[in-house]
């Protein structure tokens, strides 16, 4: 690429960051178009190939520490990979793709350059899947315990990197604008999310309007993140393709008793033995093993 135009291909990646940046801060969530390229793109498909295969090798969910397949019977397809926990463990690409400077270069304004990650998770959507709706939600409910997750709101951001083209009609993504300023929301009991469909019903009980959603089409490469407080769900897929998301969350590393460190001083870092995340029973009882009912 000539100079001049990968000068211009910087300014305008910057002014989109920028923008990104003060949308997210008014709206709790923003879309980055084309933060990886082409490459990564396949280089993550294949990653998501390799690791659907080897969750399919399992009966049922499995652990081995941070690292959980949750595998889910389905009427149509026999089972399903329906998400992978800290695959990056287990994959070097996916281990790479965690650290990557231009995640860093978008969250560092927002929450500095000292970052511990807290969620790494695959998230699949096999056309013709029965169940792969995830209900909305606030991730701010799942950060537990809520005394190692101290300053929510400035903290902690949740970033989704597209690997398949997505909507509404693959069962992308859906936020509710705004609603990160609202703080933790009483939502209705239903279950675990995963369970739950995207109800309307949800919103209303929470006096909110559903005609407020945003439903965000994403093209493969582009990166969507959002607050700990932001509403959002995702649908079922009706589409004939797949729908690929690879998720990482992060946090201001001293806010945060929990957590593999990301960067330090925006210096990468590399997973070692595993440290504490969401698995209270990492040293207890480590595993391997398979779960009768899926939970994690
Ligand atoms: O894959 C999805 O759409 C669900 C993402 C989500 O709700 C989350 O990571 O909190």
């Amino acid at each position: 690429m000539p100079d001049d135009v990968r000068e211009t291909a910087k300014v305008s990646n910057a002014k989109a960051s920028a923008d990104a940046l003060a949308q997210y801060r008014e709206l709790g969530y923003a879309v980055v178009r084309g933060v990886f390229g082409p490459k990564d793109v396949t280089a993550l498909a294949e990653a998501f190939d390799r690791i659907y295969t080897q969750g399919l090798a399992h009966q049922a969910s499995y652990r081995d520490r941070n690292v959980f397949f949750q595998i889910a019977p389905d009427p149509a397809l026999d089972r399903i990979v329906r998400f992978v926990q800290w695959p990056a463990y287990i994959d070097p690409v996916l281990a790479a793709y965690r650290t990557d400077g231009r995640l860093l270069n978008i969250l560092a304004p927002l929450i500095g350059r000292d970052l511990k990650q807290i969620i790494n998770q695959m998230h699949w959507k096999p056309p013709g899947a029965a169940k792969v709706d995830f209900g909305y939600h606030q991730d701010i409910h799942f950060r537990r315990p809520a005394a190692a997750y101290r300053d929510a709101g400035n903290s902690y951001i949740q970033t989704m990197i597209a690997v398949d083209p997505q909507g509404p009609d693959n069962g992308g993504l859906t936020v509710y604008p705004g609603s990160h300023k609202l703080g933790p929301l009483a939502f209705p009991e239903r279950g675990r999310i995963m369970d739950a469909d995207m109800s309307e019903t949800d919103l209303l009980a929470l006096g909110l309007d559903p005609g407020k959603l945003v439903h965000l089409e994403l093209a493969p490469g582009d990166l969507a993140f959002w607050h700990l407080c932001t509403i959002h769900g995702s649908g079922p897929n009706n589409a004939p393709i797949d729908r690929r998301a690879y998720l990482n969350g992060y946090v201001t590393a001293a806010n945060c008793d929990r957590g593999e460190w990301a960067w330090r001083d925006g210096d990468a870092c590399t997973l070692g033995e595993p440290a504490l995340v969401h698995y209270e029973e990492l040293h207890s009882r480590p595993g391997p093993f398979y779960l009768d009912d899926g939970q994690a």
